[in-house]
C-alpha cells in the first residue's frame, strides 16, 4: 500500500466521522460559485484589458478591441518578434507560431499619445499615425487596401 492510499482513506475516515463534514464542502462551494461564474466568464472573455488606458497603445488581435491583446509604450522594430497567444503562423503544417506580426486589427491610443504603424518592419513601407482609439483597421485605408492585419512595426511616442 502506497502512503497515498493511507491518506486518501485517512481522510475519508474524517468525512465518515463528521457527518457535516461533506455539507460544508458543499456550502463552501456554493459560496464560491460566483467567484467561478465570474472567472469563467472572464475566461471566455478573455483576454480582458484595462478599463482605462494611461500609457502608450493597447494592440489588439480583433476588431472591436477583442481578442488577444499587447500593451506597448515603446517603438517595436519588428513586431515578429514580439511572441504571444494570437495570430497563429503556420497552420497546416507541423511548425506552428504566434506573433503579432500582420495581426493587429485594432488599437487604443492614451490620450497624449501617437503611434505610427508601418507597413514593414523596421518602420519601412506605407505609414499611418493614429491619435486616438481605432476600432477597426479596415476603416483606416491605404493605396487600394486597408491597415488591417498588415502592420509589421510601430512606433509609440508622448506627443
Ligand atoms: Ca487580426
Ligand atoms: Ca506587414
Amino acid at each position: 500500500m502506497t502512503p497515498g492510499n493511507g491518506t486518501a482513506r485517512l481522510g475519508w475516515k474524517e468525512w465518515r466521522a463528521r457527518p457535516g463534514a461533506i455539507y460544508d464542502a458543499r456550502a463552501c462551494d456554493m459560496k464560491r460559485l460566483p467567484l467561478l461564474v465570474a472567472l469563467l466568464w472572464l475566461g471566455c472573455h478573455s483576454p480582458t484589458a484595462p478599463s482605462s488606458l494611461t500609457e502608450g497603445v493597447i494592440v489588439y488581435e480583433h476588431p472591436r478591441f477583442r481578442g488577444a491583446w499587447r500593451q506597448f509604450t515603446g517603438d517595436v522594430r519588428d513586431l515578429d518578434d514580439v511572441s504571444g497567444n494570437a495570430c497563429p503562423k503556420g497552420l497546416g503544417s507541423s511548425f506552428v507560431t504566434y506573433d503579432w506580426d500582420d495581426c493587429i486589427s485594432s488599437i487604443r491610443v492614451a490620450p497624449g499619445w501617437r503611434v505610427t504603424l508601418y507597413e514593414d518592419p523596421r518602420y519601412e513601407g506605407d505609414a499611418v499615425t493614429l491619435t486616438a482609439d481605432e476600432s477597426d483597421l479596415e476603416n483606416v485605408r491605404r493605396d487600394g487596401d486597408d491597415w488591417d492585419d498588415c502592420i509589421s512595426s510601430i512606433r509609440v511616442t508622448s506627443q
